[in-house]
């Protein structure tokens, strides 16, 4: 008899509420919870792989110690206890030799808890979390709170009467939420600004698309914010009453005329101007994030910058269909992530070690701590205090470097949990190198991948439907229910952490035997369990605007700062200014004799997640070889036509990938895909899955003259390369 099961998804971020169907203990089917109260009844096409995922022959079972050389692919299969005890028995020795911070984590994007992970390494001592955050979403996170208090989370895109899409592929990277957000807004007629250098579908339906030229996008933004106050367009009692640094931001963009950035961007200055107009009196509007921006290195911090100060000065910031903060009320009253991540047990001394803090200050310790202290101005629960796992971490290449090289000090043991660095992280070759320096590597993950494959001790991961999660945003929050035991040895992340923690001395911080007592804490201040909680639709904010209006922003001054006080304080530039990108037709001509085309990278698709899904069969099906977008006019004169195998090179390394043809974008452009590797192919170096063929990160560039000034962001969009037909051999 069929029997069904309340679950959810986690085969991406929103965690869609799903019905198991089982049969004879096994799930059959997966559909979505027409119950559920933010998805309601919506999966997607990869949520319907989760039967495959649960059961894939290739999913990793048990814990695993490596018995051959490091990639050799020689595994013995040992008991959890022994793998934790033995982990922790050598964490604890490097210890002992070199200091806590001899330890590093690498992360991916937020793919379990998080808040376990940096518990574990404050007590244990070290600062040296390090990964995918300097470039993802927190960018924006940590430059928020420092020019408004609080990161925009909820763009109200279905209320607002313009979206600026900006930088942003909704269709295919939020099909559920952002897009159909997006659809419905259009219905109600707003509208609709595309900016993106390739015609995505959004593109084609918008009242305007600007090609932008990939990299310029901050001088577009600084374009807008020179018009909006020119013309008068701005809100001026918002500013007047709650901005400072209004008259500085105005002399920093007086040089952005429509004509100037016309000729750094390549969109028309009657283009700019008209969309700068539509967006200042289209209100209320909204920019969404996009990753578009977050991936262009050196301009990335300052694009984060100056979204948030257009926000601000249009008066968009807290208004219904606007750019909302999280919400109060019952939200807030919730024991929160940065309450369990227990900041405040890392000793001063050990946060000054934190590797990439001194060159990048605004998401390390100091960055982070000056945040919080504004943060602590305001009422408790009313705008969530800053995570340190979103907007204060150490910077990968320099833990990388730190690895390789035993500078500024030895970096012996890392952790890689819901992560592959090998395709995530910039200059494969630098972290290839850095895995292969390992004292002692360990990794979770439901599949060997490259990255574990290079393990001393990989340990098996629950999938969602095996563990229970406590989804908790700033708006809302959900009890996601477990809804069966995990399979073979899988565990979740609090049980790794948990297991190691109880080894090392940790033991009075880990008083919960399982991660649902955990969440039955959480929810004390509400009266609430879990359980409880699983059986109620969710909790969710009340939604109020201007509350600005009582208490200010939690920033220093308490205002918007359009100037920031804590980017100057820390030595960063307190007004954005544009910086042309390093590898860039006007920036290196004789770079662009070698390498004409300009290089995007990572543009989402469906239905795969990054390196994921490589292993499901449907998913393959769809997209059975990575990918090169070309203009066909540029195909047609390097004699590559749909399908040939191309050859990408930048002066990092080469890689292949297949032609596809694609008028989207300029003939001058080329966009890749990323995070390839072939879970078929032999395990063992050196072909390790063959991560280094196919792989965009062999060419992305993380040196430091590519990287954004203040945070450090790297480059995988606006590059240059030189794409040739492969060789037959
Ligand atoms: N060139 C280029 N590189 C990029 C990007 C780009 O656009 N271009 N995008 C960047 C961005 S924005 C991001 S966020 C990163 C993503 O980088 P990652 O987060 O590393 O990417 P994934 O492949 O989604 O996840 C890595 C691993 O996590 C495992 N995993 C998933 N869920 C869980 C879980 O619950 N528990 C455990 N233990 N393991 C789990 C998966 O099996 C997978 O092997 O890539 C970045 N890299
Ligand atoms: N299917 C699928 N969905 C995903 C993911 C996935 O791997 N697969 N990953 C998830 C994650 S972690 C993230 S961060 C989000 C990201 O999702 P999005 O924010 O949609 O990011 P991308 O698709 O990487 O890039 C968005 C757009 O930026 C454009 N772009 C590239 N360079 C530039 C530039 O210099 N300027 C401008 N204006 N645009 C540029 C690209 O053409 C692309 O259309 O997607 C999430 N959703
Ligand atoms: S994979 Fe699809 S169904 Fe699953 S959480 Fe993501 S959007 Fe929802
Ligand atoms: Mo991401």
């Amino acid at each position: 008899m069929e029997e069904i099961r309340r679950s959810y998804c986690g085969l991406c971020h929103p965690r869609c509420g799903t019905l198991l169907h089982m049969d004879n203990n096994q799930v059959v089917k997966v559909t979505g919870d027409p119950q559920h109260p933010i998805s309601r009844g919506a999966i997607c096409e990869r949520g319907r792989f989760m039967v495959e995922h649960l059961y894939h022959p290739q999913r990793l079972n048990y814990p695993l110690k490596r018995i051959g050389k490091k990639g050799e692919g020689r595994w013995q299969r040992i008991s959890w206890d022994q793998a934790l005890d033995e982990v922790a028995e050598k964490l604890a020795s490097l210890k002992e030799k070199h200091g806590a911070e001899t330890l590093a984590f690498t992360h991916g994007t937020k793919r379990t808890y998080h808040w376990d992970c940096r518990r574990f390494f404050n007590l244990f001592g070290s600062p040296n979390t390090c990964g995918v955050n300097t470039i993802c979403m927190c960018p924006s996170y940590a430059t928020e709170y420092a020019t408004y208090g609080g990161m925009v989370m909820g763009s109200e895109v279905m209320g607002a009467r313009c979206v600026v899409l900006w930088g942003n592929n909704a269709s295919n990277s939020s099909p559920l939420y952002l897009s159909a957000h997006l659809a419905k807004a259009r219905k109600n007629g707003a509208k609709l600004i595309v900016i993106d250098p390739r015609r995505i579908k959004e593109a084609e339906q918008a009242d305007l698309w600007l090609q932008v030229r990939p990299g310029t996008d901050l001088a577009l933004m600084l374009g807008w914010i020179r018009l909006i106050i020119a013309e008068e367009l701005y809100d001026r009692e918002f500013v007047a009453n709650w901005t400072v640094g209004f008259d500085e931001l105005k002399a920093a963009v007086e040089a952005y005329t429509p004509e100037k950035v016309a000729e750094i961007t390549s969109v028309s200055a009657e283009l700019i101007v008209q969309a700068a107009r539509m967006y200042a009196t289209t209100g209320p509007a909204v920019i969404p994030f996009g990753f578009g921006l977050d991936k262009q290195g050196i301009n990335a911090t300052q694009c984060a910058r100056a979204r948030a100060i257009l926000r601000a000065i249009t008066g968009n910031l807290e208004v219904s269909g606007g750019e909302n903060f999280s919400m109060t009320g019952e939200v807030g009253k919730i024991h929160d992530w940065e309450y369990l991540e227990l900041n405040d047990t890392l000793p001063a001394s050990q946060r000054a070690k934190q590797l990439g803090a001194k060159q990048y200050p605004i998401f390390g310790f100091p960055g982070w701590e000056r945040n919080s202290a504004a943060n602590k101005k305001l009422p408790e629960g009313y705008v969530a205090p800053p995570e340190a796992w979103h907007s204060n971490l150490a910077h990968a290449r320099e833990v990388m470097n730190a690895i390789i090289t035993g500078k500024p000090y030895p970096v012996t043991a890392a952790i890689t949990l819901a992560n592959n660095p090998l395709l995530a992280l910039p200059n494969t070759k630098r972290v290839f190198k850095a895995l292969q320096a390992l004292e002692l590597y360990v990794v979770v993950d439901y599949f060997m991948t490259p990255s574990a494959a290079m393990a001393d001790y990989v340990f098996p991961a629950a999938s969602t439907v095996e563990t229970p999660e406590l989804w908790l945003t700033g708006g809302f929050c959900v009890a996601c229910p477990q809804a069966m035991e995990p399979l073979y040895e899988r565990r979740n992340s609090y049980d790794f952490y948990r297991g190691l923690a109880m080894r090392l001395g940790q033991e009075q911080y880990w008083p919960w035997e399982t991660v649902e007592e955990v969440y039955d804490h959480c929810l004390e201040p509400l009266g609430l369990n879990f359980k409880q909680l699983q059986n109620q639709p969710g909790i969710f904010g009340a939604r109020e605007y201007r509350r600005y209006e009582k208490f200010g922003f939690g920033t220093p001054s308490g205002k918007v700062e359009l100037k920031s006080s804590i980017f100057e304080e820390l030595g960063k530039d307190a007004l954005p200014q544009y910086r042309e990108p390093v590898w860039s037709p006007k920036a290196d001509p004789t770079l662009t004799e070698e390498y004409p085309l300009i290089l995007i990278t990572g543009s989402r698709y469906m239905p795969i997640y990054h390196s994921e899904h490589r292993q499901i069969e449907a998913a393959r099906k769809k997209m059975p070889d990575p990918l090169v977008s070309i203009h066909p006019v540029t195909a047609e004169r390097l004699g590559l036509a749909e399908g040939d195998w191309a050859v990408i090179s930048t002066p990092l390394a080469s890689i292949r990938q297949r032609v596809k043809l694609s008028d989207a974008m300029d003939p001058a452009m080329v966009d890749i895909q990323h995070s390839w590797w072939f879970p078929e192919r032999d395990p063992k170096l050196p072909e390790l899955f063959g991560v280094f063929e196919s792989n965009a990160n062999m060419l992305c560039p993380d040196d430091p003259e590519f990287c954004s000034p203040e945070i450090g962001s790297w480059p995988h969009s606006a590059l240059m390369c030189r794409v040739e037909k492969e060789k037959q051999s």
